[in-house]
């Protein structure tokens, strides 16, 4: 490839295709060609392989059959430690006007510049096969190809995190892998180990509130926040720096599976979050994500009521509002999983001049480990030769050789300083693009210790909880008995729940309930371990804070949308042909999509003579995969129905799970053998069109365009969670 260059010190130009242009000359398909060996050999015969005779023993001198076998017994790279189930996505991000303001980046300081993206999602306790929607945090790796190099945002879906000090992240993976006895259970905390090293490390609990809530089970990774959790530095042109927090808002708002749904959803689909957004991508649906900052001047470091180098808080959106800075769209797919997503390595330390680190403890784990552990997944240091990590921006250093070496470095001097080579690749100083680390004073004693600073670990647990709604309550209290309902030992529950009495003694006594075990007398007394008091943590005491954060709420800040939700429509013959087409217009017209379900595939045959093709049959489907169902009128399909077990089961979890429901005309009976209960319903025969609590009823001689929009009103709300409480049957 012709490599652009910058050689008399020009800026390259980057724009929205570098990357995809770049990767195009390693992209190979087979179409039309012969095969081959991996020397280019043309193959004739690969059924069979070289044998002294056709019952005799295979021959050594059978290169193809070597050739073949070796490559495959040697096609898996280890899988990375956490994080290890991805899907990822290609795209660029664009900002809305320059930031030059507050940070040198070039690509923040243009609106007219689109820098390509690729972008890995995650979750981060199982393994590469493991299920999408377990409880755990979701990975949002971001690596933008900037023509300064690649900038690495490698975030979370949550902005707290665990710990404090990256000295205890193997601790924390330890404790929440599998037991390493019998590697039991997969991609989840709810087991003794984890909840013992959290019980017993209380600065885990503000993250443990978010981990608790339907935070951890999104419903896409389309609809879920981005944070780059820790406090970084932007730095401008002039100099001066900022502190600045990272924050990625869903253009679909962020949006929530329930429990019982995201279960089951790991047997039946364990690919859905990575399916979703795949086929998001292939129908033209791109994602797109803000990106929003938190801006801190350098003076007000000390003037909230925690420590911004302190990982397990986070900067509540009413002390510091966000800053829009651009958008990201994610807009093709990856050709290959393993070139691409599972190749991909990034590293908090892939930083761009205008952005720097800070001193949080943890973030400094992490600047050694990213770079670490790519080494023993890759085996080589020459991983960022390989296509989907290469920057688009030209590459010269003296760095040589090592396995799997791409680049051929011409010349003799591999080494700086040099007068052989007219001293090149050269220096580049600061107005040159040169990258110079913010010039932080820095002084103390060598202690292994934590500053005293650092010793809040309830506040902002409980600022979480007060924050929600009474609904996100409920679910955090289920999930909580969930998880410890699964821990064997009793101190360890025990333990958890003082923890939780600290957060907020309701909340505690709650959880209790459902772990047959009581909250410990004394439990508000906290041990503070060993600190190191200093002058920070004095004004830190007098510092702002809030005591309640509605912006940390997900049903506080929805976005009612339809567009991209799932409407599962259930037919069988004798359906009402011209009520389905209309609601299904409707729905389109909102950017829904629908799907035709019912008994087997094939086509069914409507009342009035007309055919639809069916999509999926109730083996292949379930109510879990669909954001709303509509059952149309038709009293010869309804009636199948109503002897149709998996019919009534679908109509009934999609009740259970809080979903939009439609029906009209004879379809009303079908609600009440589905027990759907507790709702009121438009008269059969009438006019009416009728909405409660999510579910849309209308009579036969209704309007079909009310009924239409009611439905979509009604799916605009993601979930109705009034019925949880009060309706759903026993
Ligand atoms: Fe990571 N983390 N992490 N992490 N992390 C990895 O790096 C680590 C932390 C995050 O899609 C590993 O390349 C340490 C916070 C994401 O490829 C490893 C500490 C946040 C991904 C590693 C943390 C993250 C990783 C495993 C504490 C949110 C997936 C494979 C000091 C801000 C990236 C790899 C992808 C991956 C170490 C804490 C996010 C082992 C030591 C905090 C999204 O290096």
């Amino acid at each position: 490839m012709e490599e652009k260059d910058n050689k008399q010190g020009m800026p390259i130009k980057v724009d929205e295709n570098s990357k995809n242009q770049q990767l195009e000359d390693f992209r190979e398909n087979g179409h039309g060609q012969y095969m081959t060996t991996d020397q280019g050999i043309r193959i004739n015969h690969t059924d069979d392989s070289l044998k002294a005779g056709s019952r005799g023993p295979t021959l050594l001198e059978d290169f193809h059959f070597r050739e073949k076998m070796t490559h495959f017994d040697h096609e898996r790279m280890p899988e990375r430690a956490v994080h290890a189930r991805g899907a990822g996505a290609h795209g660029y991000f664009q900002p809305y006007e320059s930031m030059a303001k507050y940070t040198k980046a070039k690509f923040l300081s243009d609106p007219s510049i689109k820098t390509p993206v690729f972008v890995r999602f995650s979750t981060v306790v199982g393994s590469r096969g493991s299920a999408d929607t377990v409880r755990d945090v979701r990975g949002f790796a971001t690596k933008f190809y900037t023509e300064e190099g690649n900038y690495d945002l490698v975030g979370n879906n949550m902005p707290p995190f665990f710990i404090q000090d990256g000295i205890k992240f193997p601790d924390l993976v330890h404790a929440i892998k599998p037991d390493p006895d019998n590697e039991m259970p997969q991609a989840s905390a709810a087991h003794d180990t984890f909840w013992d090293f959290a019980s017993l490390m209380p600065e885990t609990t503000h993250m443990l509130m978010w981990v608790l809530s339907d935070r951890a089970i999104p419903r896409s990774f389309r609809m879920m926040q981005g944070f780059g959790v820790h406090t970084f530095r932007f730095i401008n042109e002039a100099g001066k720096s900022r502190f600045v927090k990272f924050h990625w808002r869903p253009m679909l708002g962020t949006h929530s599976m329930v429990w019982d749904e995201a279960q089951k959803m790991a047997g039946k689909d364990p690919d859905w979050l990575r399916r979703d957004l795949w086929e998001a991508i292939e129908m033209g649906e791109y994602p797109e994500f803000e990106l929003a900052v938190q801006l801190v001047e350098e003076e007000d470091e000390f003037m909230f009521d925690f420590d911004l180098l302190d990982a397990t808080k986070l900067i509540p959106e009413e002390l510091v509002p966000l800053t829009p800075v651009g958008k990201m769209v994610l807009n093709r797919n990856p050709d290959n999983f393993f070139a691409e997503t599972e190749q991909v390595a990034f590293h908090p330390g892939n930083l761009v001049p205008g952005i720097d680190v800070t001193n949080d403890p943890l973030l400094q784990g992490r600047l050694f480990s990213y770079l670490d552990t790519q080494l023993n997944r890759f085996n080589s240091t020459n991983f960022s030769e390989i296509p989907v990590n290469r920057p688009v921006c030209p590459v010269h250093n003296h760095q040589r050789d090592g396995f799997m070496r791409q680049t051929i470095n011409k010349g003799k001097t591999n080494y700086w300083p040099n007068s052989l080579g007219n001293g090149c690749p050269m220096m580049a100083p600061e107005h040159m693009g040169g990258y110079v680390h913010h010039m932080e004073k820095v002084e103390g004693h060598k202690i292994r210790a934590r500053s005293e600073s650092f010793n809040d670990h309830y506040s902002q647990a409980t600022l979480f909880w007060n924050s929600l709604t009474e609904t996100e309550k409920d679910h955090l209290v289920a999930a909580a008995q969930f998880e410890l309902g699964k821990v064997a030992s009793k101190e360890v529950r025990r333990r958890q729940l003082a923890n939780f009495h600290r957060v907020d003694p309701q909340f505690a006594a709650l959880v209790a309930v459902g772990i047959g075990v009581e909250v410990p007398i004394g439990a508000d007394s906290e041990s503070t371990g060993n600190y190191e008091a200093n002058a920070a943590s004095q004004q830190m005491k007098k510092g702002k804070s809030v005591k309640e954060s509605p912006a940390v709420s997900m049903e506080k800040n929805k976005i009612e949308t339809a567009k991209s939700r799932k409407v599962a429509i259930l037919i069988e013959e004798g359906f009402e042909y011209n009520e389905v087409m209309q609601v299904k217009e409707a729905l389109e017209a909102e950017g829904a999509h629908v799907k035709i379900i019912s008994k087997f595939l094939g086509k069914r045959m409507s009342s009035t003579g007309q055919e639809l093709e069916v999509d999926s049959s109730h083996v292949t489907t379930a109510s879990i995969m669909y954001d709303a169902v509509y059952i149309p009128d038709g009293e010869k399909s309804i009636r199948t129905m109503m002897q149709l077990g998996d019919a009534l089961h679908f109509i009934s979890e999609a009740f259970k799970h809080a979903k939009a429901i439609a029906t009209s005309g004879y379809g009303i009976n079908l609600l009440e053998r589905a027990f759907v209960l507790g709702i009121n319903f438009a008269d059969q025969n009438s006019g009416n069109v009728v909405s409660h609590s999510g579910i849309v009823t209308a009579g036969s001689d209704a309007d079909a365009s009310d009924f239409a929009n009611k439905f979509i009103a009604a799916i605009k709300k993601h979930r109705h969670w009034d019925r949880e409480k009060s309706m759903t049957p026993a």
